[in-house]
Formats: C-alpha cells, sequence, structure tokens
C-alpha cells in the first residue's frame, strides 16, 4: 500500500498542552520505516498548519479554542479528501479534535466514490459531544458528535457526508459522560464497553463489525486514541483511565483490522510526548500502527470472521 502520513500537531482540543509533540515523535519512534519494512511506499506531507477561521457568535462561551479548531478542519478536511485519491492516509496526532476533519474529509471522498464510509473508534471516551453538550469545553470530545451531523457546530465546516451511526463502532469505553451516554444509547452508533470486553472478549465485537463492513463493500476508518489502552503501558496522554485494553488486545484489534483488509485511513491521537517515560507510548502506538498494516508473527489461513 502508499501510506501517506498526515502530520497533525493539533493542540487546540483541550487545555492540557502536549499533543502537538506528537507527529515528530511518531517520527522518532520510527513510524516511516516500521511501515517501509513491511513492503509499503511511505510518503510523508510534513505538518499541516490551521487554516485562518473566525469564532461564529452562537459558540458557546465556554468552548475552549473553537476558532482554532475550526481552522485545523477546514484543514483537514481537505486534506484527507486528497490524501485518500492518493493511498491511504495515517494522520499524525494531535489530539482527538483533529478527527473532525480527518473523518469529515475520508467520509467525502468514500461518498464521491460511492462507498459507505465505516469508522472503527477505539477510545476510552465516546467523543460525542456537540459544543453544547460538552461539559469542559474541550472539543476533544466532540468528532463523533460532528462526523454524524449532530447540531450546534455554528462556524464549522458543513458535513456534506455524515457518517450513518450504524456505520460506527466504538471499543473500549469507560469513560462516558451523562449527556453523552443519552445521545449514544439513543443512537445507533454500536458500542462496548471494558465490561463487555472483559466478558466476551474482543475479537467477537470486532469480527461482526468487519464482517458488516466487507458486506457493504465500505471503507473503513480506524481512530486510535491512545487512551484506549491501559495507562500502565500508554502513560503519555493527558486523560488516563484505568482499566483499559492489554497490550495483545489492542495489537489482536490491528492484526484483525490488517487480515481483514479493509482499512482505508488510520488516526494515531492524543499522544502527549510532554507526559512520555522514554517514548515507550510513541513506540506503543508505532507498533499498533505495524500491527495493523501487516506486522505479523506468523501467517495465517484467511478466514471469514464471525
Ligand atoms: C471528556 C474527555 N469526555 C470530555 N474526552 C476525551 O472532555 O468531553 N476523549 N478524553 O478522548
Ligand atoms: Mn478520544
Ligand atoms: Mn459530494
Ligand atoms: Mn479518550
Amino acid at each position: 500500500k502508499t501510506c501517506i502520513l498526515v502530520g497533525a500537531p493539533v493542540d487546540s482540543g483541550k487545555n492540557r498542552r502536549g499533543c502537538l509533540m506528537g507527529p515528530d515523535a511518531y517520527r522518532t519512534a520510527g513510524l516511516a520505516e516500521a511501515l517501509s519494512g513491511l513492503g509499503h511506499d511511505v510518503r510523508d506531507m510534513g505538518n499541516l498548519t490551521p487554516a485562518p477561521a473566525e469564532l461564529h457568535p452562537d459558540m458557546p462561551g465556554h468552548v475552549f479554542a473553537a476558532t482554532q479548531t475550526v481552522g485545523w478542519t477546514a484543514t483537514l478536511m481537505q486534506a484527507g479528501e486528497a490524501a485518500m485519491a492518493q493511498g491511504l492516509p495515517i494522520f499524525l496526532g494531535g489530539d482527538h479534535s483533529l478527527s473532525l476533519g480527518s473523518v469529515a474529509g475520508v467520509a467525502a471522498h468514500a461518498a464521491a466514490t460511492g462507498r459507505p464510509q465505516f469508522v472503527l473508534w477505539l477510545d476510552a471516551h465516546s467523543d460525542f459531544h456537540t459544543p453544547q453538550s460538552t461539559a469542559s469545553g474541550n472539543l476533544h470530545g466532540t468528532p463523533l458528535g460532528y462526523v454524524t451531523g449532530r447540531e450546534g457546530f455554528h462556524g464549522f465546516p458543513e458535513v456534506r457526508h455524515p457518517v450513518a451511526q450504524e456505520n460506527i463502532c466504538i471499543l473500549g469505553l469507560r469513560s462516558v459522560d451523562m449527556a453523552e451516554r443519552e445521545a449514544l444509547q439513543q443512537s445507533d452508533i454500536r458500542y462496548h464497553d471494558m465490561r463487555a470486553i472483559d466478558e466476551q472478549g474482543i475479537a467477537a465485537p470486532l469480527a461482526a463489525f468487519l464482517d458488516d463492513v466487507a458486506a457493504a463493500n465500505g471503507a473503513l476508518h480506524v481512530s486510535l486514541d491512545v487512551d484506549f489502552l491501559d495507562p500502565s503501558f500508554a502513560p503519555a496522554v493527558g486523560t488516563t483511565v484505568p482499566g483499559g485494553a492489554t497490550i495483545r488486545e489492542a495489537h489482536l484489534v490491528m492484526e484483525m483490522i490488517s487480515d481483514s483488509g479493509l482499512m482505508t485511513s488510520l488516526d494515531l491521537v492524543e499522544l502527549n510526548p510532554f507526559l512520555d517515560d522514554r517514548g515507550r507510548t510513541a513506540q506503543v502506538m508505532v507498533d499498533l500502527a505495524a500491527s495493523a498494516l501487516g506486522r505479523r508473527v506468523f501467517d495465517r489461513p484467511t478466514r471469514a470472521f464471525s
């Protein structure tokens, strides 16, 4: 495959600074070398910068750095759609507010090619807020709200191709705010919290989702938030929540994605290198990306998933 590295040093989605160092941490940890070692053609586009933007008067005052996130969303939407025409974009975050733009951009490309867009969200949090419902005011908690076409994103680019709720699967949940919980329960999004994963394993819900993507000939965007992982081995994130996916659960997800051959784009988000411990979280994220793109111990016979 042709992997397009899109540096997105977005740091406006929450108060705590540091995610802007993420793209260079992934480069330092050897992402390009790992992927080319697997036989992929890798092109690094360097880092993007946000488009100029203005604050809309209806944006609630408690929302943090909305103007900058509007600019990033416009930039990433365009870059994401363009990169899809060249290969498989890997968005190097940056905090999770970059996914307002990356997902909207890849979904626009899918719509133009007549394929339904699917999204796999690997996160401790559901990120389904709107600027009105967020209590923290942090827009990194809103990307799934935005890309599914929820109201209230005043001043943001119009979402011309919203992702259908039933085409979204969230794995890893263990911190869901009350307002999100209500909205999520009323939605058609499929979500599996850590308890469900403890009880059924992580392979079963993922296999069912991948089967649906394949049956629909869908495009699959994978959004990997560092806090999907347990903080014991992925400490470099501002919003650690204990009880996350183990290293093997996370690699199994990535290996199944690789076997499926379905992934068309990937976000690596929320890495805060300022909080890391000798680069080990950056390294785990690079290793997970490599698993998603074909690294394996032994080959396995190809099979249907469920
Ligand atoms: C929280 C944190 N639900 C918020 N969200 C995070 O601010 O809305 N998402 N960390 O990944
Ligand atoms: Mn997130
Ligand atoms: Mn269109
Ligand atoms: Mn999260």
